[in-house]
């Protein structure tokens, strides 16, 4: 296989955050040379720019979320800008941004992989399941709701972007990193038997093993979505994030998992969201973002 064509595009927008300041993220990623750094691995990169879409108007919930039709209309914008750039046969990466817009960037690549006769797995490296629904949510922010979204557990105009609901099934999901969810959000998460690799489990079987299970089943018809949520890592080391738990991963067993999705050679979409220049320090978590992303795309400190 040739050298990929990557494509950046920008959603600038905190529409389903519950702090302000995702919207920043896109150019804090430029800031910390994205492309310049995937370039110098030989790959070719478009910066597509940003996404247009409403203003945050940072009201409160109305029937379990905020800024529905808002958040619907970034997600349609992204739905269409990464479908088109799967189409043209490009890696798209969607620099959030807060996590609602997987559920736009998702449901391109999902109906991509339908048309294709693809096989489709979710890497979903994250604090948080994103599993909430209207009912379940303590805070109606809508970033917290893209997995069940996107199985089809959600407001219509959310569920229906891919042409056929549900857009993916729970089976496609591999949670890595979760250490944060929510009472009725753990029934939800239980009852669609979702498989979490969540803290307990990398503290007791380490990153290698988590992530050979989690990888486990791909093959060369599989395409590979990852779903970088910044708050995966430990704050100690990204600070930069609105919803900072502490005891994430730290900076070796990230760059671990990194690489061992580099190794599989069947990435072909990303996201990179929830990063918050308004809480980071000199843009240290975008240019951590930045080094990892650069081990998914190959880096490595291996000499053999
Ligand atoms: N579970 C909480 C909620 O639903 O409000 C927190 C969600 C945070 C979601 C972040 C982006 O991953
Ligand atoms: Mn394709
Ligand atoms: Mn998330
Ligand atoms: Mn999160």
């Amino acid at each position: 296989m040739g050298k990929q064509t990557i494509s950046l595009i920008g959603v600038p927008t905190d529409i389903g955050a519950g702090h302000r300041g995702a919207a920043m993220g896109p150019e804090a990623l430029r800031v910390a040379n994205l492309a310049e750094k995937l370039q110098r691995r030989g790959l070719k990169v478009i910066d597509r720019g940003n996404l247009q879409g409403p203003l945050n108007p940072w009201l409160p919930p109305e029937h379990g979320y905020r800024h529905l039709d808002e958040v619907v209309a970034w997600n349609t914008a992204v739905y269409t800008a990464v479908h088109q750039e799967l189409q043209a046969g490009r890696l798209p990466i969607m620099l959030g941004g807060d996590h609602c817009l997987a559920i736009g960037s998702i449901s391109a690549v999902a109906r991509h992989c339908h048309d294709e006769g693809k096989q489709l797995r979710v890497l979903w490296l994250d604090a948080h399941t994103d599993f909430n629904t209207a009912q379940a949510t303590p805070t109606g922010n809508i970033h917290g709701m893209p997995v069940a979204c996107l199985c089809g557990v959600g407001p219509a105009g959310l569920t229906d972007l891919s042409g056929s609901t549900p857009a993916t099934t729970p089976d496609v999901f591999r949670y890595i990193g979760i250490r944060s969810v929510d009472e009725d959000e753990k029934r939800l998460v239980r009852g669609a038997n979702m498989q979490v690799h969540d803290m307990r489990h990398i503290d007791e079987v380490g990153m290698k093993r988590v992530m050979e299970e989690a990888l486990a089943g791909i093959d060369e018809n599989t395409h590979l979505h990852v779903s970088f949520d910044v708050d995966f890592l430990d704050p100690s080391i990204a600070p930069g994030v609105g919803t900072t738990v502490r005891g994430g991963p730290n900076y070796r067993e990230a760059q671990l998992c990194m690489e061992m999705l580099a190794d599989t050679g069947r990435v072909a979409s990303l996201d990179i969201v929830e990063l918050n220049p308004a809480f980071d320090k000199r843009n240290q978590t975008a240019r951590l973002a930045v080094d990892l992303v650069e081990s998914l795309f190959g880096k490595s400190t291996l000499i053999r």
